[in-house]
């Protein structure tokens, strides 16, 4: 299975069809008709009048896929002809959505298989909510991943994004008496109509034994790697469709298969049960994403999927998309590999291993290679984020790598001291192996050292990154690092979530905008359109409603009329401070309760929560039992009855977002500031016109600055302050003891009211806040009501409110994917679309 499969016809087609450019189906009501019941009959094989939905769905699935195929095999043929630089991006994580109407719309079919189904007697919306999501990813990272290969394919940029087929994706989130269940989630179980496995083209990645030294034919001294087991990677392809433009491009994601000599070695020596096992082993690699967002643990089983992704990854660019006889020399000519985080980094001693020991380069034309190869993206700040593997774990399941990375660290250092002689602190400071709790390579310094760039997600971030995790990096190579703002892709954030502001942005500013969201700016004159205004009021009220519906079927939640919606939704994570936006609602509820404020003066809000915790973080998932207890006691009530509703619809995924964002008022991004990186879903808020209460944190701070501070409500420290509160000592129990609403607050919650009066049900979520509270939610508290009663009065206006959302939406045009990826392709890749 290594090396080049044998490709192409045999003898010299004759038919004229075999060497004619490949044709692509027409668009029209009739043939899209004929080709849907082609699918159903021949590939689903029903009549559609024994059809089930799912039948359906995988018929219609097919049919639109089979319009993008002609574009695919065109798009890789051109590129290959080209010999057109590709784009690697490497994630571990690709967090796609649902795919059926981002196709229709990349094909422009919508319209046409609404017509042809209705003459069917079917209806497309039904079709389209069966499809599960491959839900591939944990959060930002991963979605960041789908909106760039998006934007990438739309720009015409041959990118190939290279990650893992999980059979189960991030995990499927039920409550029990308000307690987080995890339930696998089963995207595999009713068809995937998207992937293309190519079985033929598997790739082997070995694992474990150990390394010799040997003399080669011409004297030279070399090293070789004796694995102890392996696997096989089977690619399952998946379209990535540009936006009306022709182009698809290729996700190709892995797949663990046992090998069959493996399996072969052990049933001949009689072990049956033994040899079902040894599959079972190897198929564990790709079963399962971890579900850990920002706080990685370092599982042994965890390594082994990211260096069986990329060595699978490498090896396919090498072996199958280059012609034969290309001389790797110049592989920086062809390929740029984008790592996304540090889980892929392990394939820069790879491709050292792949040019030394297997193509013969000597180490420093390995090296020479390998370091214009890549690019590295760091997505945080936190310090337990960042990936450190034991040399131990390391050196048993890679040693060869390990030697390479200790070769490469050598290297490095002596670089180090040549600029900096005699400095042994900052060596030690600097070295990519760490001596402490254990022996460890620091993934971060490794992809640092290799980069040609290193990049943050947001201005803030990329400073602190210079200053504060990386400084002495940025000192010795200051021109390494930059920052490129993440963004969002409108096709799927804009246009598909909210297609009633799509239509009315269109009337309004023509079509065009879609793929230059920066045209959004026409929109500022609207503003003041007292016509304009009361439409794009109409938008957001039909979104509420269609939000209600789909929360009543979905979660049985009735949400109520006419509210302010103020919506939360992000993993679960205590730097992300979910309990401060708990603290404000038990604190408004506390009023009323004790009589300092009538309900009266409550501005009816609801306020909507969607969050997985990692199923092993303790104060996560006691955050979530407390949302949901404050939820069924405030939501009960009559205090405030009419006036404070708590939603928590379990499950939240990209395909719910899709539905809650464009119907929001209120944007939630209060992370404690320099915590955040970037963020993604406050940009989504903003271009769907909900304003933002925030901290200048991540990517809020260039929205901020991008809608004028008018328009964005602003609290709390900023990173100066925090770092400076956190440098005196920073004690919560003073909030405690001299904010008396913070205080009643606190105690309510403590009194045991909201758990059937245990009064201890949710120690653990207060007693950390009121003694440790790293992420200085209590600091921040005061400030925080503060902005919301401003919030309040600025909704109570609601002309201008509504101008201030028409300003958003007009300002935050820079938010879109496709601008991050032009700022990539010129500061990164230095490459630039296909003509
Ligand atoms: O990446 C997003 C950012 O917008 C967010 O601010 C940032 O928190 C997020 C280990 C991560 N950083 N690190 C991760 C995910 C999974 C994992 O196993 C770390 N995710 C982020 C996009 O830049």
């Amino acid at each position: 299975v290594s090396g080049h499969r044998t490709l192409g016809p045999t003898s010299t087609p004759t038919h004229p069809l075999a060497t004619a450019p490949v044709g692509m189906p027409a668009h029209s009501v009739d043939g899209f008709v004929r080709e849907f019941l082609h699918e159903l009959n021949t590939n689903q094989g029903v009549a559609l009048s024994r059809s089930s939905a799912n039948d359906q769905y995988l018929a219609l699935a097919s049919t639109v896929r089979n319009y993008l195929m002609a574009r695919w095999l065109e798009t890789s043929r051109r590129t290959r002809e080209a010999k057109a630089k590709t784009i690697g991006y490497l994630s571990a994580e690709y967090l796609l959505g649902r795919q059926l109407g981002n196709a229709l719309l990349a094909t422009d079919l919508n319209e046409i298989a609404e017509k042809g189904l209705a003459l069917c007697g079917l209806d497309l919306v039904t079709l389209r909510n069966q499809e599960v999501e491959p839900g591939l990813g944990n959060g930002g990272l991963g979605r960041l991943a789908a909106c760039f290969i998006d934007s990438l394919a739309t720009m015409d940029v041959p990118c190939i994004g290279y990650g893992i087929r999980y059979e189960y994706g991030i995990f499927r989130q039920t409550f029990v008496d308000g307690r987080q269940v995890e339930e696998t989630d089963t995207w595999l179980a009713l068809g995937s109509p998207w992937e293309f496995p190519h079985p033929e083209a598997s790739v082997q990645v070995d694992f474990g034994g150990h390394t010799e030294r040997y003399v080669d034919a011409d004297g030279e001294e070399r090293t070789r790697w004796v694995p102890s087991w392996n696997v096989l990677g089977v690619p399952y392809n998946y379209m990535v469709p540009g936006y009306l433009n022709g182009r698809v491009n290729t996700l190709r994601l892995w797949s663990a298969q046992a090998t069959k000599a493996f399996d072969l070695q052990i049933f001949n020596a009689g072990d049956y049960a033994q040899a079902v096992r040894a599959q079972t082993f190897a198929e564990n690699i790709s079963k399962v994403l971890y579900p850990e967002d920002s706080t990685p643990q370092g599982k042994e089983l965890r390594l082994q999927q990211q260096y069986f992704f990329v060595a699978c990854s490498l090896r396919d660019f090498i072996d199958n998309e280059l012609e034969e006889g290309f001389d790797l020399h110049n592989l920086a000519d062809r390929i740029t590999y984008q790592l996304n985080d540090t889980h892929p980094v392990i394939a820069v001693p790879e491709l050292m291993r792949l040019l030394i020991d297997v193509r013969g380069f000597s180490w420093d034309e390995a090296w020479e290679v390998t370091s214009k190869c890549f690019n590295y993206t760091c997505h945080t700040l936190l310090p337990e984020a960042l990936e450190v593997w034991s040399t131990e774990l390391l050196g048993r399941l890679l040693p060869r790598h390990l030697e390479i990375v200790y070769r490469i660290n050598d290297q490095f250092l002596a670089e180090v001291d040549k600029t900096f002689p005699g400095d042994g602190l900052r060596t030690r400071r600097m070295s990519i192996i760490s001596e402490y709790p254990e022996r460890g390579v620091r993934m971060a310094y490794l992809a640092t050292v290799a980069a040609g760039k290193v990049n943050g997600v947001a201005a803030l971030h990329s400073q602190l990154l210079r200053d504060k995790v990386l400084p002495d990096f940025s000192e010795l190579w200051p021109d390494k690092f930059t920052n490129v703002t993440n963004g969002v892709t409108p096709r799927r954030f804009v246009k598909l979530a909210n297609p009633k502001l799509s239509d009315l942005i269109t009337d309004a500013i023509g079509p065009g905008w879609l793929t230059n969201l920066e045209r959004l700016k026409e929109l500022e004159p609207y503003a003041d359109d007292p016509e304009f205004k009361a439409s794009f009021a109409a938008v957001k009220a039909s979104n509420k409603q269609r939000l209600t519906a789909l929360l009543k079927t979905r979660d049985d939640i009735d949400l109520p009329d006419g509210h302010l919606l103020d919506v939360m939704v992000k993993r679960l994570h205590e730097y992300k401070r979910q309990s401060l936006k708990l603290l404000h609602i038990v604190s408004l509820y506390e009023q009323v309760l004790s009589g300092k404020l009538p309900a009266s003066a409550l501005t009816p809000r609801t306020v909507v929560f969607g969050a997985k915790a990692a199923p092993g973080y303790r104060m996560a998932k006691d955050t979530i039992h407390l949302i949901n207890k404050v939820a069924m006691k405030v939501n009960s009530a009559p205090e405030v009855e009419g006036r404070l509703k708590v939603a928590f619809p379990a499950n939240y995924n990209v395909t719910l977002a899709e539905k809650l964002i464009p119907a929001a008022d209120l944007s939630e991004q209060i992370s404690l500031a320099g915590m955040e990186a970037s963020g993604t879903g406050n940009m989504k808020f903003a271009l769907n016109g909900a304003l933002t209460i925030g901290t200048d944190d991540g990517a809020n701070v260039e929205i901020r600055q991008l809608v004028g501070d008018k328009h964005f409500f602003l609290f709390g420290m900023d990173e100066p302050a925090v770092t400076e509160l956190g440098a005196k000592g920073y004690h919560p129990g003073a909030y405690y003891e001299s904010n008396p609403q913070l205080r009643a607050t606190l105690d309510l919650i403590l009194s045991g009211h909201f758990s059937d009066g245990d009064p201890h049900a949710f120690d653990s979520v207060v007693f950390n806040l009121l003694h440790q509270d790293r992420f200085m939610a209590l600091a921040d508290f005061q400030s925080y009501v503060d902005t919301q009663a401003l919030v309040e009065q600025r909704y109570a206006d609601q002309d201008a409110w509504t101008r201030s959302a028409i300003l958003n939406v007009a300002r935050t045009g820079y938010f879109s994917s496709d601008r991050s990826m032009r700022d990539y392709l010129q500061r990164i890749w230095h490459t630039s679309p296909m003509l």
